[in-house]
């Protein structure tokens, strides 16, 4: 019999793609590996004015690091590689790497374009299994889309996170349940993902700087500084404690679908029988949360991983799976036209989602 207030041991998974941008930018300019790489959002006021969003490790090594000004980095590294952020780029290897992800979990939950958690509880049987199942993910991740990320395994979101940013690049780091207070003693503080820095200062002005420092003080002393909730937290958490559920979220900007072809090809008919498929997935995820949508995206990588996409916007919103074939179908039949090339996987994206006509809003009540 199972005592229903035990708690599950759970086991969680975190990947973090390794330099996210950068290493998007290395695919797709072979040329640029091995150079510092040095990704800039420009403010448009002219000139050189910006910020870097992020770089590759050469660059990170002669100090250039995100959210500097593009002034400065390009005095820390003259000889760098300077590109301007491409977001469609990486959204669609984000969609890529997401769409493999979901294949080792039935949930994941992505926290940002380049990180996800997967609960693995149900799936594997041990920390050892979970280890073997990652190593298989990352692998997969590395043939298909070419890319190298870190994965962490806890027992809880909290635990697996610190983890995926322990080693890096190109890591994989197992916490089991025994392991986690020897593995959190030594860490800053601030690695607690929700210790930013004002809390970290506050914290440093009590002795705490490490997390063994703060798993000491009392509890009612932590209230006192930082309120019951955060203070209650802050215990908690620096005793690896983290109950928080892996829970999908349900983006509202775009549902999309992207498979890998069986052989590359630029067979018009193969592709189009594929472009099926994913339209009746893409339709699925649609109609479950009863949107229409406006535009819709042919995505194509090509045999040499470069990403192509063209997108197609109607004057009014649809909902059915026809019209999702159709225009898919004109997008493929235009692309091909424009690129014969074999192609490798393929997908499609549905954007500018509107809510369906006849549904109340919360903005009715
Ligand atoms: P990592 O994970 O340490 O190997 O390096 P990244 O670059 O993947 O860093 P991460 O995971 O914090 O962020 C993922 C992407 O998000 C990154 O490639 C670029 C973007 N990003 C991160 N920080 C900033 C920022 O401060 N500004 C802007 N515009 N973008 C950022
Ligand atoms: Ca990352
Ligand atoms: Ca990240």
């Amino acid at each position: 019999m199972s005592n229903s207030n035990e708690r599950k041991n759970r086991i969680i998974l975190h990947m973090d793609m390794d330099y996210f941008f950068a290493q998007c930018e290395e695919r797709e300019h072979p040329e640029i590996k091995g150079k510092p790489v040095v990704i800039c959002v420009y403010s448009g006021r002219g000139g050189d004015s910006g910020a870097v969003s992020t770089s590759n490790y050469e660059a990170r090594k002669l100090g250039v690091k995100a959210g500097i000004s593009i002034n400065q980095a390009k005095k820390l590294a003259q000889d760098a590689v300077f590109l301007p952020v491409n977001r469609e780029l990486y959204h669609n290897r984000s969609e890529e790497v997401m769409g493999i992800l979901k294949g080792y979990c039935d949930k994941i939950e992505q926290e940002s374009v380049d990180e996800a958690y997967c609960d693995l509880t149900e799936k594997v049987t041990d920390f050892e299994e979970a280890r073997l199942l990652a190593l298989k993910l990352k692998d997969e991740i590395r043939q298909l889309v070419d890319l190298t990320c870190s994965v962490g395994i806890g027992p809880n979101k909290l635990i697996a996170k610190i983890a995926s940013d322990y080693q890096k690049p190109d890591g994989l780091t197992v916490i089991r349940s025994e392991e986690v207070l020897h593995f959190l003693a030594p860490l800053k503080i601030t690695d607690l993902i929700g210790v930013g820095k004002k809390t970290g200062e506050k914290l440093n002005e009590l002795g705490v700087k490490i997390i063994v420092d703060m798993s000491k003080l009392p509890i009612d002393r932590l209230i006192r500084e930082f309120g019951q909730a955060k203070g209650l937290w802050l215990k908690q958490a620096s005793n690896g404690i983290d109950d928080s559920p892996v829970e999908e979220r349900q983006g509202t900007e775009q549902i999309g679908r992207i498979i890998t072809l069986k052989e590359n090809t630029n067979e018009l008919q193969i592709i189009l029988d594929a472009i099926d498929q994913l339209s009746g997935d893409v339709y699925m995820k649609l109609q479950s949360r009863n949107l229409g949508f406006k535009s819709i995206s042919f995505i194509a990588i090509s045999a040499d991983l470069k990403t192509h996409t063209k997108t197609l916007t109607m004057g009014g919103p649809a909902k059915d799976v026809e019209t999702i074939r159709i225009k898919a179908h004109e997008l493929v039949k235009s692309f091909l036209l424009e690129h014969p090339n074999p192609l490798r996987r393929v997908g499609i994206r549905i954007s500018n989602l509107v809510e369906e006509k006849g549904q109340k809003t919360l903005g009715d009540y």
